[in-house]
């Protein structure tokens, strides 16, 4: 073999280095500073001017690496202050994490608005185009605990938090535009059901068990949004590729006090994406972190994810006339209904920079709102108003939270509340309170900018009661089903067939089968069909008669919305020694006018030596880089290496795994034995790189996505 002439870094590592992450390390740690104690053990010391190591009370510490003793062997004394500090403030590291939504991954960035709204809302940020107001965006899972996997299927949460000039907006959304329920009171038992099961502490972060099914069962309100919870909305492929949704209608308020009604739709720049099942499956094996270190990787390369902000504005007598009640958290109002107008984008440019301080201890709080915008009367969206202020308090343990850096608003904030845990400000004002002679300057209210709610009429008994309005359980839920490609359907088949094979108990599995046939009789036969329940399906009685005549809407798929790319993808290459270095530059540069990032996989993380003599290193070693973590792959091998590769059950299963969750494949003439171990059969997704001209083929094969038409070929349809 040639000695290695030069060593070429893969374009995803000088991405990532590119960056400057070298904060933190400091002159001083050269070997000159670093001394050897008593026991052996290695101690840094300050040199010059350098900061030095404290206690929280600003006294210098001589030694960080042993504990005072009375004698080198002899018992540790109480006496160390330094000691137990140390411990004490370490034992408190932690805080409760969210009962709800504790796995999550944020970034800061900007909102700015490009079409006004000023006719219809007094908000400054919705008034004013061009002006970039601050955001912080917490993504999470909604079920599993703060260490569970990025990859369950799962709602996600798309919490956005707007500081604005007139005070903090929350926007606390999901990436699903409906809810299981259409009353508060009902969200402690859907997280109970969800949630692991109290008696045995599993499954862990799953919908797939018997208390999650039991309840949804019992709960005819929440099979729309399980329709939408089983397709692969729930695996998304990256945060940057998901939507997101405010759920609940708000009001609009203009300057006479005139409301409109309005969603909110976030609608990402790199189109809708997901995985498949048994991709996310494996994904979070090899990489239970994979959403947050796609979107920390992308942010630190440069590529800044970006979102349209849309809404859906619509009037009063507009609202009485849908066959539905906005009100209800559980319907939809697609775009074919009311088309979204852009108004606005978002875009995320910085990652924490501590998470704990910024994405543990932010407090979003659907109350928090600027006047000219204000609430519907959901009664979902009540309740959460009451919840979150809540939590936070438990969580934080201070009511002044909103004082934490990450919760404060960025406009001057001043009323009469004092004191309280952690209080961090210093009032100097012997008046705390209003109204008062003594202290003219102090706050005082405006009516004329300070927050109006929409007077709304209301009158009524008081009582317990859904209203009748909410009625209609199925009607959307089927026309989701019907507004769904094939493969979508055939996914969300597969997913309640996986869904309800883990739940044990038969009475469960035949009520759920009971409301999948009244939202269309093929989607319950079929899901019968593939658990191998032959017993006769008892459709469950609906509340009201399910509408058989809703349009389909393709808004509602992701499939009939995909726009072919490759911005914001990334290609997994499989190199070996003596592979040809002139296929691999050329793709390389394909990928990148493309928009994609290319990751390489090597047998040996150090590298392989390509034909020209120089050594292309690599990002993974084979067994660290499945092809799971890739949009799309190439096996640029030669036939010596793929000799070796064949023995390899890692790069066998990584060629397989890749054919059998659809993707695009790349190849070397030489990779053809490996190939054909792996069981790949010719396709439109298989394209030899038999020549470099071939390089353009691949790269708009993997552009138009995966191959759906290979799947009935490498798994079931029921
Ligand atoms: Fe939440 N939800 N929720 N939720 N939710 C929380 O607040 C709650 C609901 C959502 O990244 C909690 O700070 C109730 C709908 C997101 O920090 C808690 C009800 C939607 C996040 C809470 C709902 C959401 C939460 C837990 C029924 C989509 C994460 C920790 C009325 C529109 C925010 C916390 C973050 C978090 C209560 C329903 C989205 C307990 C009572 C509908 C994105 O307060």
């Amino acid at each position: 073999m040639a000695k290695p002439k030069q060593t070429i870094v893969s374009p995803a590592k000088q991405a990532r280095t590119g960056s400057d992450k070298s904060k933190g390390r400091a002159d001083s740690d050269s070997p000159a500073n670093v001394v050897r104690g008593a026991g052996g053990e290695l101690h840094q010391q300050a040199t010059g001017d350098q900061v030095r190591l404290t206690t929280n009370n600003g006294t210098v510490v001589s030694d960080d690496h042993n504990s005072l003793k009375a004698g080198p062997r002899g018992p540790v004394l109480l006496e160390d202050f330094v000691l137990r500090e140390k411990l004490f403030h370490f034992d408190h590291e932690r805080i409760p994490e969210r009962v709800v939504h504790a796995r999550g991954l944020a970034a800061h960035g900007f909102f700015e608005l490009t079409d006004s709204l000023a006719k219809h809302t007094t908000a400054a940020i919705l008034g004013e185009t061009g002006v970039r107001t601050p955001v912080f965006v917490r993504f999470s899972t909604v079920a599993g605990n703060r260490g569970s996997a990025d990859l369950a299927r799962d709602v996600r949460g798309f919490a956005v938090k707007m500081y604005t000039s007139e005070g903090n907006w929350d926007i606390v959304g999901n990436n699903i535009p409906v809810f299981f329920i259409q009353d508060a009171i009902k969200f402690p038992d859907l997280a109970h059901a969800v949630k692991e099961e109290p008696d045995r502490g599993f499954p862990q972060a799953q919908s797939a068990h018997d208390t999650f099914w039991d309840w949804i069962a019992m709960t005819p309100e929440a099979m729309h949004m399980v329709m939408w919870q089983m397709s692969d909305r729930t695996i998304p492929r990256s945060m940057r590729m998901m939507q997101g949704f405010g759920v609940h209608t708000f009001r609009l308020i203009d300057a006479e006090g005139l409301s409109t009604f309005v969603k909110f739709h976030w609608t990402p720049k790199l189109g809708v994406q997901s995985v498949v099942w048994d991709e996310a499956v494996k994904i979070n094996g090899a990489d239970p972190d994979f959403h947050r270190r796609d979107l920390y990787n992308a942010i630190e390369a440069g590529d800044f994810p970006e979102w349209d902000l849309g809404v859906q504005l619509f009037s009063e007598a507009e609202a009485d006339a849908f066959d539905f009640d906005h009100l209800d958290s559980t319907k939809v109002i697609s775009e074919e209904v009311v088309p979204l107008r852009t108004i606005g984008r978002l875009v995320l440019d910085r990652n924490p920079t501590n998470v704990f301080s910024e994405t543990e201890q932010v407090a979003f709080c659907t109350q928090n709102m600027p006047a000219g915008i204000d609430f519907s009367d959901d009664p979902l969206l009540h309740g959460r108003n009451f919840s979150y202020l809540d939590t936070q308090l438990k969580r934080l343990g201070s009511p002044n939270f909103h004082q934490l850096p990450i919760n404060a608003p960025k406009c001057p904030f001043a009323n009469m509340q004092r004191d309280g845990h952690m209080q961090m400000g210093l009032h100097p004002q012997r008046v705390t309170y209003t109204p008062s002679l003594l202290d003219p300057s102090g706050p005082r209210e405006d009516p004329a900018k300070g927050f109006r709610s929409f007077a709304a009429p209301v009158e009524g008994p008081k009582l317990r009661q859904r209203s009748p309005t909410f009625a209609d359980h199925y009607s959307q839920a089927r026309q989701f089903f019907l507004s769904q490609t094939e493969p979508e359907q055939n996914h969300l088949v597969s997913a309640l067939i996986f869904e309800l094979s883990k739940v044990e108990a038969l009475i469960v599995r035949a009520a759920m089968l009971g409301h999948l046939v009244n939202i269309d009789e093929t989607l319950g036969e079929r899901v019968a069909a593939g658990l191998g329940h032959d017993a006769p399906i008892v459709p469950a009685e609906p509340a009201v008669t399910t509408r058989t005549d809703l349009a389909a809407a393709p808004s509602l798929s992701i499939l009939a919305r995909f726009a072919p790319t490759l911005v914001g993808r990334k290609i997994g290459v499989l190199v070996t020694d003596g592979a040809e270095a002139a296929l691999v530059a050329d793709l390389m540069a394909a990928a990148k006018k493309a928009g994609a990032t290319v990751e390489v996989i090597a047998p040996r993380v150090g590298g392989a030596t390509l034909d020209d003599g120089a050594r292309l290193a690599a990002d993974h070693q084979l067994q660290g880089g499945p092809s799971v973590l890739f949009d799309t792959v190439v096996l640029a091998v030669s036939e010596a290496g793929v000799a070796a590769l064949l023995n390899e059950a890692a790069a066998v299963a990584w060629v397989h795994d890749a054919f059998a969750h659809l993707k695009v494949i790349g190849a070397s003439a030489a990779a053809e034995p490996l190939l054909a171990k792996a069981g790949v059969v010719a396709d439109a997704g298989l394209v030899p790189l038999t020549d470099r001209a071939h390089v353009a083929d691949y790269i708009k094969a993997a552009e138009a996505g995966r191959i759906w038409a290979r799947e009935p070929s490498v798994r079931s349809v029921y």
